[in-house]
């Protein structure tokens, strides 16, 4: 089934029940308002749909998707529509519809005792963010498309981010999950125990799915204590091997400590602030390589200073760190952040690029850059690398800007050779072609590659289970079956 979905395209009829059903605000159809739905923000996919329903409830939602259910027709779940693999646009057929949940946009409920928020799907990541936080804690989730992403994508996904270092991914975070499956059915499981012991543990089924199974429609969230101290440093290094070996200095110190530990190439860094308004380099100089760490704790007098000048300062004794910059102001951090969080937007701006998030085990990160530097530059000559990101979880964002002057067009018509080389070298060093980012339509391909045999044989046997006529965002996760 998961081969072949062989949906039918909505019919007038359905459209007219489905109008119905939502009202004015719950459907659109014209052709002009349903098109930015179609296309994914990278503009890599441009497809086509026979309409956007924006339910306003759960009930509405199930209703709506028990109608499509029934008229065969296949619906694909959109939240901020931010994915980086293209995994919320529909396809070219114009028979599927895209579902969205921003309508359904409330903080039900912060516990402060149990740190558990009760959220709408619809919620953006920062707007849950900013709750927490007016609510004294913390929902450790951050992502740099956090302003638009939104929590039922975020755990469609299972986003990770900066903070997974710390706290884990969005899955870690999940207690309990309300979604509306495939045939319209509402599974409830807006539990917020600690413990449950009983059968399967299907809210994680959910996560990570990428819709390919159901909507999330609702989640208790596990919240922290909010830190009362934050420090951030910018450091200059000289490769991904100097970075780990600050890295294993500040968990011998504490690993409680870390709140983010983040990797840039100088190339990317260069472009960063090259192109993107409002950055500087707030070193003397340029470096080869740069952290970013950042320690918090809701502990009271906590003197992380200390904590993160002593560690620095052993590393200069060392020769690991030749120049660093702490933060002297809540400003002064958040520049530092901007620093890291416009590397996507600094290689949009640098032309074509083709993205690689690659998770290795962390002490393979040094020779993981090596290697796919080297073949990157052997396929392509003047190929730029800039691999940053996650570091403290081996996930690194391997990607390659164009080289000057070339055709986007043309470099963009040899992302399978250059996505295939870098994955030659991740699957050398046990590593994950996929870190974070999912599979979406851009990878599907590389399933039965790395996730083939018994693996991919249950994965299929589960998504048949649950969505047998696979309504559920055709063309996503799975390749067809050959
Ligand atoms: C990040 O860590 C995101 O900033 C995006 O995962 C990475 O542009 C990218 O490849
Ligand atoms: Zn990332």
């Amino acid at each position: 089934m998961t081969a072949t979905p062989s949906s039918a395209p909505p019919t007038a009829d359905l459209l007219a029940r489905l109008a119905d059903l939502l009202g004015p605000s719950g459907i659109l159809t014209e052709t002009s308002d349903v098109a930015p739905y179609c296309t994914d923000w990278r503009s890599l996919y441009h497809g086509r749909a026979a309409a956007v329903l924006r339910p306003a409830s759960t009930a509405e939602l199930a209703q709506a998707v028990s109608l499509c259910a029934a008229a065969g027709v296949a619906m694909v779940p959109q939240g901020g529509n931010t994915s980086m693999v293209g995994g919320a646009t529909p396809d070219e057929s114009g028979r599927d519809i895209v579902v969205c949940l921003s309508r359904m946009n409330r903080v039900r409920q912060i516990d402060p005792l149990d740190h558990t928020m009760d959220i709408e799907a619809g919620v953006t990541l920062k707007a849950a963010q900013d709750a927490a936080r007016e609510a004294g804690l913390m929902l450790p989730l951050s992502i740099s498309s956090e302003g638009s992403a939104q929590i039922g994508g975020v755990l469609a996904t299972n986003a990770g981010g900066n903070n997974t270092v710390r706290y884990g991914n969005a899955r870690e975070l999940v207690l309990g999950l309300e979604v509306v499956l495939p045939d319209g059915s509402v599974f409830n499981g807006l539990r917020r125990l600690r413990k449950d012991n009983t059968g399967y543990a299907l809210r994680q089924l959910f996560v990570g799915s990428e819709g390919t199974l159901g909507f999330i429609t609702s989640a208790i969230l596990q919240l922290q204590p909010q830190p009362r101290a934050v420090e951030a440093a910018l450091c200059a290094v000289a490769d991904a091997g100097a970075a780990l070996a600050l890295f294993s200095a500040f968990r011998a110190q504490d690993p409680a400590l870390i709140q983010a530990f983040e990797y840039m190439s100088g190339a990317g860094m260069d472009l960063v602030t090259r192109l993107v308004p409002g950055t500087s380099l707030p070193l003397a100089e340029p470096a080869p390589a740069y952290v970013l760490v950042e320690l918090a704790t809701p502990r009271r007098n906590a003197d992380l200073r200390t904590v993160l000048e002593d560690v620095l300062a052993c590393m200069f004794e060392a020769g690991t760190v030749s120049d660093a910059v702490i933060a002297e102001s809540e400003g002064q951090r958040l520049a530092l952040w901007k620093l890291r969080e416009e590397h996507a937007e600094a290689q949009r701006r640098a032309g074509a690029s083709v993205k690689n998030d690659v998770s290795v085990p962390v002490s393979r990160v040094p020779e993981l850059i090596d290697r796919a530097s080297a073949a990157c530059a052997a396929l392509i000559p003047g190929i730029r690398p800039a691999p940053f990101g996650h570091i403290g979880d081996g996930n690194i964002h391997f990607n390659l800007v164009q080289p000057e002057g070339m055709d986007p067009a043309a470099f963009l018509a040899q992302d399978h050779r250059i996505m295939d080389a870098v994955a030659a070298i991740v699957r050398d060093l046990d590593g994950s072609f996929s870190a974070e980012h999912g599979v979406g339509r851009l990878k599907p391909y590389m399933m039965p590659g790395w996730r083939g045999g018994a693996e991919l044989a249950t994965m299929r046997r589960i998504k048949d289970a649950i969505d047998p006529h696979g309504l559920m965002n055709p063309g996503t996760l799975f390749p067809p079956a050959g």
